[in-house]
């Protein structure tokens, strides 16, 4: 029986070089084994090109052989969280494995050669969010454990106040996006399906062999380009007259297809005076608006010299003529269109409603936004927010409940898993979704440049989302909600199906509704303003903006949160620390060799998964582990030996120090098993008496560069030695193995 702990990138990945040993340490007392298998980008770019690299360089598909594991009654994994990368990340972390002797090819902006069509493709499949989908083998479970929740309530969290005259708005297009012109069938049975291109010319195919099982939902839909070059020109000028930042929120790292595209046709649209005079030459020179403004302007050099300068001017005077544009980093000059990545819209909105609906300008002052979200699926769910914050004022951590979620993830769930199946269309024509038998499912006319998608929701991922949301009702006596649309084709289907499934169970007293995710945005916050918990349960989108959306007005931060997957065939997943991998952390850590990063997510992750290896392999040990490490971390909370933020204060190593001190007294102390008691009772001892030299060790390092030999792909001793500055913790840690 083992728990596989996962090696991921930037701050996550350093916090595990200190905080893996503690675990190990502490499992080996109960025969839990802890293996590691690295999905950290580098790791995951060698693997794709595995068979082209000499036997010592190769390092395996990690992630395939966890995507197995987790169709598994065995897995229990924890799933720390990676970079979803972007091609600029990507180049970046390809650049450092070429100078590490990895014979990497280049990224092939514009393939032409079969060999770059390959590199390409292999490429591809580590790009953006590759490693979430692979493992969610199941539904999620995602909520604030109580211990984190009182924190929050004694300790809240600044929130910025609200005006009732914010100009703050979300702007989204209501009519030709992707929510209007969803069409939505159930399969009667197991098919093969074709998605085809039907011109005057002739069909293409665009995807065969498309299998889908029987109840599997499918839904079709098209974003139409010219209705959304109008509608973002409108906004451009809107945010200009309304004298607020202009922003854009998207997903580019999960919806790697369509959101780059769309983030491209933002870029075009704030700066058109560049692309209506020089779009053919940066074309030429593989200069795409998709990656952002950010790689144009570094990519300028590959135009001829007399224009190279030409265009850096259009950039400079549309940007001076447009809207002022909210910032990512003022001081640097990284505007919202600079990197698509940056700005990701579940983490963006909550940001920005958390700061009195504000954004920082390009004069560094905060300013209010117009918060260009395209399509309108979800879009409502921020303006409701957003309408309640000004109307009633910030919301209040010390007193305000708390939004759980049931999000319907397992197997690519819904747009999750439509980028195989997403086309920006060449010609106009029809896009024909086809059964095996010829029939027509879905239709929709195109034009070129219009982005068309496929989404596929498999039976089985939803009934055991609406099992698991009867469970999480009964077990925490909290009404539930089913975000579904009734005005969305895909939603009706499921709403139809939730009502089948939830007669499979007993729902007597519980209370359940099914609202459209406006209603439901509005009747959670209002229930959160009177202190009272309400459970989202929702799809796969909306699982992600609401587990970041609520927790950080909540908790400040969605890295706190539990996050469970219970598998469908029976393991465990647990994810931590949904708020990113932290590049800044990184910087700080190189720079003066402190790490900001709380791995407190991880504490709750493994305390779940020491459980789910209690109850999977009758460990009464692994019980007993989990249970003192919540114990551990609820007192770490309570004498806030949390990572502060500056040099000379306790950091992530010494959070592990104090964490470990915790933990192995609270072993020491349980009576339920004396043996184990015994065991932990001398490193008790001896973490308790070396407290000050510890913390003599560990603070001692702060405060100078630290040289971890990598950003994607670290030395591992470098890392190690950085990572772990306290001989006598390591000693003591040693003692117990
Ligand atoms: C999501 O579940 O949407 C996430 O944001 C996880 C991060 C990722 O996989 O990119």
């Amino acid at each position: 029986a083992k728990i596989i702990y996962t090696l991921t990138d930037e701050a996550p990945m350093l916090a595990t070089y200190s905080f893996l040993p503690v675990i190990e340490a502490f499992a080996s007392t109960a025969g839990v084994e802890v293996e590691t298998r690295d999905i950290s980008l580098g790791g995951r770019i060698i693997a794709a090109f595995d068979d082209l690299l000499p036997e010592d360089q190769r390092v395996g598909d990690a992630l395939g052989e966890l995507g197995q594991l987790a169709t598994t009654p065995e897995a229990n994994i924890i799933k720390l969280p990676n970079i979803s990368a972007s091609v600029p990340q990507l180049k970046a972390a390809i650049a450092e494995l070429q100078a590490q002797g990895y014979a990497l090819p280049a990224y092939p902006d514009e393939p032409r050669t079969d060999e770059e069509k390959d590199a390409r493709a292999r490429y591809d499949s580590v790009k953006g969010s590759a490693v979430n989908p692979v493992l969610r083998e199941g539904n999620s479970d995602r909520r604030a454990p109580a211990a984190v929740k009182n924190y929050a309530r004694r300790h809240p969290h600044s929130m910025g106040a609200w005006s009732p005259d914010s100009k703050t708005q979300v702007a989204t297009m209501g009519k030709d996006d992707f929510r209007s012109n969803e069409q939505s069938v159930v399969l009667p049975a197991a098919d093969t399906l074709t998605i085809r291109l039907v011109t005057d010319a002739g069909t293409t195919v665009l995807k065969d062999g498309l299998k889908v099982l029987e109840g599997e939902v499918v839904d079709a839909t098209v974003m139409r380009a010219a209705a959304l070059d109008a509608f973002l020109a409108e906004q451009v000028a809107r945010a200009k007259a309304d004298g607020v930042l202009f922003s854009v929120h998207l997903k580019a790292t999960m919806m790697k297809v369509s959101d780059p595209i769309i983030f491209g046709h933002v870029v075009r649209a704030f700066l058109p005076e560049v692309f209506s005079r020089y779009g053919a030459e940066l074309a030429a020179a593989g200069l795409s608006a998709n990656n952002g403004l950010g790689s144009i302007l570094d990519g300028l050099d590959a135009l001829p010299e007399g224009t190279r300068e030409e265009v850096r001017a259009a950039i400079e005077a549309g940007l001076a003529d447009g809207p002022k544009l909210a910032m990512v980093n003022s001081d640097k000059g990284i505007t919202n269109l600079h990197v698509p990545s940056d700005v990701i819209v579940d983490a963006s909105m909550p940001a920005m409603i958390r700061t009195s609906g504000h954004m920082w300008g390009p004069d560094g002052e905060e300013a209010d936004t117009l918060a260009v979200i395209p399509d309108s699926s979800y879009a409502g769910v921020y303006q409701a927010v957003i309408d309640d914050c000004r109307e009633h004022g910030a919301y209040d951590p010390t007193t305000m409940g708390s939004v759980p979620n049931v999000g319907l993830m397992a197997q690519k769930a819904e747009e999750y898993g439509s980028h195989d199946k997403t086309f920006e269309i060449s010609e106009a024509g029809r896009v024909e979704v086809v059964n095996s038998a010829g029939d027509v499912l879905m239709s929709h006319d195109v034009q070129p440049g219009d982005i068309w998608r496929a989404c596929q929701t498999k039976d089985a991922p939803i009934r055991d989302w609406v099992k698991l949301a009867v469970t999480r009702a009964r077990a925490s006596k909290t009404p539930a909600v089913f975000w579904l649309d009734s005005e969305r084709a895909h939603d009706r289907n499921l709403i139809a199906k939730v009502e089948t499934y939830l007669a499979e169970h007993d729902t007597e007293g519980l209370d359940l509704q099914v609202l459209s995710p406006v209603e439901a945005a509005k009747l959670s916050v209002e229930r959160i303003r009177k202190g009272e918990d309400t459970i989202s349960v929702t799809g796969n989108v909306l699982r992600d903006y609401n587990t970041d959306l609520f927790p950080i007005l909540e908790l400040g931060t969605s890295a706190k949160m539990l996050s469970v997957v219970p598998l469908m065939n029976g393991g465990g997943l647990f994810e931590t620390g949904a708020g990113g991998s932290a590049p800044k952390h990184v910087q700080q850590l190189v720079q003066e060799n402190y790490l900001r990063w709380d791995s407190l997510g991880e504490f709750l992750a493994l305390a779940e998964s020491l459980r789910h290896m209690a109850t999977t392999t009758d460990n009464a040990r692994a019980a007993l582990l989990g249970e003192t490490l919540d114990k551990a971390t609820e007192r770490l909370l309570n004498e806030n030996k949390g990572p502060a933020r500056k040099v000379g204060q306790i950091d992530n190593r010494g959070s592990h120090f104090y964490l470990a001190l915790f933990w192995a007294h609270e072993l020491a102390q349980q009576t339920q098993d004396a043996a184990l008691a015994e065991a932990f009772r001398q490193v008790s001892q001896t973490l308790t008496e070396q407290e000050d030299t510890i913390n003599g060790e560990l603070l001692g390092v702060q405060g100078h560069p630290a040289d971890i030999g990598g950003y994607y792909r670290p030395d591992e001793a470098k890392a190690s030695a950085v990572m772990r500055p306290s001989k006598t913790f390591n000693e003591a840690l040693a003692a117990l193995r």
